[in-house]
């Protein structure tokens, strides 16, 4: 087992020398040792400035500025979560970088059970040293060499290895298993590998192997190893420390505050790379001559001046130099040195630990200084001990700066103001050095007096946590790859949405013919969009989506609304037709009075959203209720007539109904009212549904060749006739068979609000099962039918939102997650309301490119008055519905235009065209 120090720094030449001038008097001796002891000792008010400085260059990073160019790198890893503890498999770990000149190859199993432990199996490898200053590629090989070494021993099943790669150098990951060497650190110095894809030159090297087939699933920075491999106790370890040849830290980061991952939710693991973190200002008074003597004749000048005045590869040295200093000066070893002493590396930081051990210390220097050729006295062995405090000391408060900068930059990313963390350590110069860790704990305590941390020691260097990064990183990739396959139906490419458009219009022929459709194609009686002449009040109801409103519309040069929104209990909505127009015609009444209209007839405009075959513009045949109604006795019945009677029935009410219109053709006519080019009308709201001006003469069994006529779709019912049944999928089969009407409505229950949040419900209880949610475990909650609100998508997918904020809905709904969970109910949401908006847009596309042929055109220009919940509060469904419609439908120019006063000013429109249309024939 090679020692700290041994690795990376040049040797020493000749024979024991004693200085000739006469040694300093003791005053001098005392003063020149104060000195040069007093050149280590760091005040509390530079450590803050370590402290801060280090803080302001980690938050620059993060932010991604790049000039001044920033002290620390703060690398993002790709590992998002701290470890479940339900890891289990078996796991190969490759070491390389922690230790200096060794690697360590490890057979890790994890057991998933909590604090069921398995001790691994590892073998250390030495790295001769002309490897670790060679050729990179013969470095790999001996890696790879090592790896099959220590496989050929172990008595495992071999095949489908996975291996976690801990490579303990500063890299750029772009993946859990891709990652650059930026540049070589500690005693490396390998040709041909910095700016290299370490993961592929280790795949490489395993493949030119060929003794074993091994997956690289994962590569890890110590750092992230130590923080991973620290039992889930009371809380997770969210710092990983590590102090050994190197040092470094790394920290768990919200992701959104990290600028090159353009991911806004979740948190990341981010290595800090603290070791090249030299900025003059805060380091300039705390460097002493050794630290640059050390420096410069180090392997990498310049570089990682703060990890020299740390690591366990360097504490050794300056011990060496400041021995060798006092020596030459006359105050130690009589002013003897020894070419040992003179020799670089020759004290490593086994014996600055030992020398410094409270009980065996003072007998280990004189064993050590015998080793260098010197030879002691009393006063000298304690000199030696006070040098290896100071260098020891130092580097432990230094290392207590850099870490109470991360937990302040902790802090600022929570928003918290205090803060409670647990810190796994690692490294040999914590595990080994006597005072180190305390001196070091109570450092922070002192910076960082805010914050409750405490420290948990990793157990076997961090071989664990690499394990369990490689088990994240299989499991990710399993469940990855198990949502993938969820979601791979509801990802609808070019040719499925063309042929949805290619079947919308082949029904929408049919239903114009009058022949068998799941498209009725209704004629609504509308002849014309309003043309602005038209005048008076109106009263105006509408019924069928989230509220049901009584409106007051008075239509003079523009239109005046008043309104008033009424509650359908379900009680109602599923009661009897009676029950249920008689609630209507109380709401009216109500209205009236409210508005001082009692026993005025004003003429009124009935917005119904349900299929009716009208036999006029005042007559609707319901022909089944769809969304959420079932109220007996209706179906088959006009409406209008169920009304005039719920009227008749409540004496003392005038009321003249003339006109019945869906709220698609309303919608159409509001908008059709400020834009003449709006000939479509769209509702994607609880229900979904368009109609559109069709030319007279492709509408069968209404007479006339000429003019157009508002044809009602009714699309909720496109493919009940099972000519969709290659998008259905298991979730939309579910929420059909639980909903009302089941087998009906299936275009409808795959777009619309009502049915949105039911297809991810099922979808994440479908994913709970396959454990790849809330870690299996079956949420009651989840269980409970509508318990998932469309309206949750529009919020969760909403771009301002950032994961806890996602993650906070979702914990209001009682579901227990993870940020990968969230993430994984995001990414459900998308899925589904991107299919949703995609097969609107399909329709859409149909219907454009049919009013386009129906007017020869080469290029159409039309607008399409939208309406609806979904449309109008989905952060991303109608730029979706638009973008399917320009691909869909390239020669048509759509314009989309969103009602603001909703289909009952449309209805009241209709029926002052009705009313216009009726003067003139009485004329
Ligand atoms: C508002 C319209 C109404 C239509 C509704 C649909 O005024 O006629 O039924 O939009 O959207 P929902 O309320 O179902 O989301
Ligand atoms: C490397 C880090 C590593 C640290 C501790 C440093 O030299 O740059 O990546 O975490 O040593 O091994
Ligand atoms: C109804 C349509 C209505 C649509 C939007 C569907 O369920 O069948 O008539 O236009 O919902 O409200």
């Amino acid at each position: 087992m090679d020692s700290i120090g041994s690795s990376g720094l040049r040797q020493g030449e000749e024979a024991l020398s004693c200085s000739e001038e006469g040694l300093p008097g003791p005053s001098d001796s005392s003063e020149l040792v104060q000195e040069c002891l007093q050149q280590f000792k760091v005040t509390r008010a530079q450590l803050q400035q370590i402290q801060a400085s280090l803080l302001g260059s980690m938050e620059q990073a993060l932010r991604g500025q790049a000039s001044p160019a920033p002290a620390v790198r703060m690398l993002p890893t790709y590992v998002g979560s701290t470890p479940h503890g339900t890891e289990q498999g078996d796991f190969v770990v490759l070491e390389l970088g922690a230790t200096g000149a060794s690697l360590r190859v490890l057979w890790v199993t994890l057991t998933g059970i909590e604090g069921h432990r398995v001790e691994p199996r590892s073998q250390e490898f030495v790295i001769p040293q002309e490897v670790m200053l060679g050729a990179g590629q013969q470095l790999f090989d001996f890696a790879a060499h090592c790896l099959s070494e220590f496989l050929d021993a172990q008595p495992v099943n071999k095949q489908g290895l996975q291996l976690g790669f801990s490579f303990s150098f500063p890299c750029h990951q772009t993946g859990l298993d891709r990652s650059t060497l930026i540049s070589w650190t500690k005693g490396f110095r390998c040709s041909g590998v910095e700016g290299q894809d370490v993961v592929q030159l280790l795949r490489d090297a395993i493949r030119r192997q060929g003794a074993y087939n091994i997956d690289v699933v994962a590569v890890v920075n110590d750092t992230v190893g130590t923080m991973m491999g620290c039992e889930p106790g009371v809380r997770p370890c969210e710092v990983g420390l590590v102090v050994d040849t190197g040092t470094n830290a790394c920290y768990m980061e919200e992701a959104r505050h990290v600028a090159v991952l353009d991911e806004d939710r979740g948190r990341v693991c981010v290595s800090v790379e603290w070791g090249s973190f030299s900025d003059d200002g805060a380091l300039g008074p705390v460097l002493t001559t050794f630290d640059h003597t050390l420096d410069h004749e180090s392997l990498n000048p310049g570089a990682q001046r703060f990890e020299k005045m740390i690591g366990g590869l360097y504490l050794g040295e300056l011990v060496r130099l400041v021995l060798a200093h006092l020596a030459r000066c006359g105050v130690l070893f009589g002013g003897c040195t020894s070419p040992a002493l003179l020799s670089q590396g020759s004290i490593l930081l086994e014996h600055v630990a030992e020398m410094e051990d409270p009980s065996t210390g003072a007998a280990r220097v004189h064993a050590i200084l015998q080793d260098l050729g010197l030879s002691p006295g009393a006063s000298d062995v304690e000199l030696v001990q006070h040098v290896c405090v100071a260098v020891c000391t130092r580097a432990a408060q230094l290392c207590a700066a850099a870490l109470a900068a991360v937990l302040s930059c902790l802090q600022h990313s929570r928003e918290q103001q205090t803060l409670q963390v647990a810190v796994a350590t690692g490294g040999r110069v914590c595990e080994r050095h006597p005072r180190f860790c305390s001196v070091l704990q109570g450092t922070v305590m002192l910076l960082a007096p805010e914050c409750d941390v405490s420290f948990i020691p990793s157990v076997d260097g961090g071989g664990r946590g690499v394990a369990m990064v490689t088990a994240v990183a299989a499991r990710l990739a399993a469940h990855r790859r198990l949502l993938e396959e969820t979601l791979a139906p509801f990802r609808l490419n070019h040719d499925q949405l063309a042929a949805v458009q290619a079947q919308m219009r082949k029904a929408m022929a049919k239903g114009l013919r009058g022949e068998a459709s799941s498209l009725r194609m209704l004629p609504t009686f509308v002849r014309a969009t309003p043309d602005g002449s038209e005048r008076g009040d109106f009263l105006a109801l509408d019924l069928g989506g989230t509220n049901f409103r009584v409106l007051l519309v008075r239509v003079t040069t523009g239109v005046q609304i008043t309104s008033e929104i009424y509650s359908i209990p379900e009680t109602v909505a599923q009661g009897s037709g009676q029950q249920l127009f008689d609630h209507i015609v109380d709401c009216i009444v109500d209205f009236q009075q409210k508005q001082g209209l009692s026993g005025q007839s004003l003429p009124l405009g009935f917005t119904f959203s349900f299929p009716c075959r009208q036999l006029g513009l005042d007559q609707g045949i319901l022909l089944n209720w769809t969304k959420g109604f079932k109220a007996s006795d209706c179906e088959g019945q006009d409406v209008v007539s169920l009304l005039r009677e719920a009227i008749t029935r409540r004496q003392a009410v005038e009321l003249n109904v003339v006109a019945i219109v869906n709220d698609t053709v309303g919608t159409m006519m509001s908008c059709g009212y400020e834009d003449p080019r709006c000939e479509i009308g769209l509702i994607v709201g609880t229900g979904t549904n368009a109609c559109y001006m069709e030319e007279l003469r492709n509408v069968a069994g209404v007479p006339g060749d000429s003019g157009r006529m508002c044809i009602n779709m009714e699309w909720g019912a496109f493919g009940d006739d099972g000519s969709l049944a290659m998008l259905n999928t298991r979730f939309d089969a579910s929420v059909d068979q639980a909903s009302i009407n089941p087998s009906k409505q299936r275009f409808e229950k795959m777009i619309s609000g009502m049915y949105l949040g039911e297809i991810v419900r099922h979808i994440l209880l479908h994913l709970t099962s396959l454990g790849v949610l809330f870690r299996g475990q079956q949420i009651q909650r989840l269980q409970t039918r509508d318990i998932f609100k469309t309206k949750f998508l529009s919020e969760i997918e909403s771009d301002s939102l950032a994961l806890r904020q996602v993650r906070a809905i979702l914990e209001d709904l009682g579901l227990p997650l993870t940020s990968d969970d969230a993430l994984m109910v995001l990414e459900v949401c998308q899925a589904v309301s991107q299919r949703a908006a995609q097969l609107c847009g399909a329709g859409v596309a149909a219907v454009v490119e049919k009013i386009r042929e129906n007017r020869g055109l080469e290029e159409l220009a039309v607008s399409v008055g939208v309406d609806g919940t979904l449309y109008k509060l989905h952060p991303h469904f109608s730029s979706l519905v638009a973008a399917t419609v320009r691909e869909l439908a390239p020669r048509c120019v759509v314009t989309f235009l969103q009602s603001e006063d909703g289909s009952g000013k449309g209805a009241a429109l209709v029926t002052a065209v009705a009313c216009r249309l009726a003067q003139l024939t009485r004329v």
